[in-house]
């Protein structure tokens, strides 16, 4: 394991999982477990910058479990944890908070959209939430984090806090890099395909993983496209017709000008439901393995058991080394 890179990445269990944490993360993060030495994390904390039930939020961090395991991430191979589960993960948040300029924080685009989502609630969380990912990544020697598109700025953020710190007390944090998927970085919602679909906004246009595949196609078939008639790749012009491009290149593993070929010359209405159903298709033997471990809570505690231990035994001697940096008395 040591010879190889470390990759590290998380889902915050905050709702439903998408089509788009599926092909966005889910599936990458799977991918990296024979090549990496890969730690995934259910990112509960981060979940509570927005107000949640205690019994939805519970059950949603199973959920997110469920679906890695159901998504083939092999216990054995690579760590899953929940966040809540190692203390580091506060602790270097807090130090790294003093390395983290307000108005970095104040910057990110995710903060400025959840405070306008969020008014009554804009808690000091929702802005120090960058921090918290960035000790998250850096806790574990994090060489390459593959996330969405929609976490680049944070990736960013990440990189100068680790090179700022790195600045003053010498080399203590790997500058990890952004990895993201060479297609579906970044899913649309289907009825507005100018915005990322989202677990945070559910509605017509977001296709769940729990979907059925009656439910997926009929969504698909309602997406919403334009009037040129003409299946291109053209993500400025065809926003809705190229999501539902690069979807079926991601379900199908090819790339998005191999999907194009195939659907070029496609009526609209076939074009969406040829990819509603492949989508479907892909699905279902996942959604079959998600219901049988959902099932089994005292499996999935096991995991996360097993995955908290070898996930502390990192974060731990590293927030070590990070208090020693700064100065701080060793606990005796
Ligand atoms: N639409 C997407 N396309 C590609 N990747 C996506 N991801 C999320 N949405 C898409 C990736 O999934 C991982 C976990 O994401 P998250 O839990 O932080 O984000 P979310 O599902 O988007 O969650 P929320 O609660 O709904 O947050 P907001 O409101 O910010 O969107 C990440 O790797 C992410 O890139």
């Amino acid at each position: 394991m040591a010879d190889k890179k470390r990759a590290f990445s998380g889902i915050q269990s905050t709702g439903k999982l998408t089509l788009g944490n599926y092909l966005g993360a889910l599936k990458q993060h799977v991918s990296f477990q024979d090549t990496y030495d890969a730690i995934f994390c259910v990112v509960n904390l981060h979940s509570i910058t927005v107000r949640q039930d205690p019994k939805e939020l519970m059950d949603n961090t199973y959920d997110c479990v469920a679906w890695y395991l159901a998504c083939g991430l092999d216990p054995k191979k690579a760590i899953l944890f929940a966040q809540s589960h190692v203390r580091a993960h506060a602790e270097l948040s807090w130090v790294l908070s003093t390395f983290t300029q307000v108005g970095e924080l104040e910057r990110m685009t995710q903060y400025k959209d959840k405070s306008k989502q969020h008014k009554q609630n804009v808690n000091a969380g929702l802005l120090t939430y960058p921090t918290l990912m960035a000790a998250d990544i850096l806790l574990y020697n994090t060489d390459v984090v593959p996330v969405g598109d929609d976490q680049k700025q944070h990736i960013e953020l990440t990189r100068n806090v680790a090179e700022r710190f790195n600045g003053i007390y010498g080399e203590k944090f790997i500058v990890p890099e952004h990895y993201h998927p060479p297609v579906a970085a970044r899913v649309k919602d289907l009825a507005h395909p100018e915005r990322k679909m989202s677990k945070s906004l559910p509605g017509k246009g977001c296709v769940l993983l729990e979907d059925d595949p009656a439910a997926v196609l009929k969504k698909f078939k309602k997406a919403t496209t334009d009037n040129e008639d003409q299946v291109r790749l053209d993500a400025e012009n065809q926003p809705g017709i190229t999501n539902l491009l690069e979807i079926y290149a991601a379900t199908q593993g090819i790339s998005s000008d191999a999907a194009l070929s195939q659907f070029k010359d496609s009526r609209y209405g076939d074009f969406k439901v040829a990819v509603g159903e492949a989508v479907g298709a892909s699905l279902a033997p996942v959604q079959d393995e998600y219901k049988r471990i959902l099932a089994d809570r005292g499996f999935m505690d096991s995991v996360l058991k097993d995955g908290s231990a070898r996930a502390a035994e990192i974060a731990d001697a590293k927030i070590a080394e990070i208090y020693e940096a700064v100065g701080f008395i060793k606990r005796g």
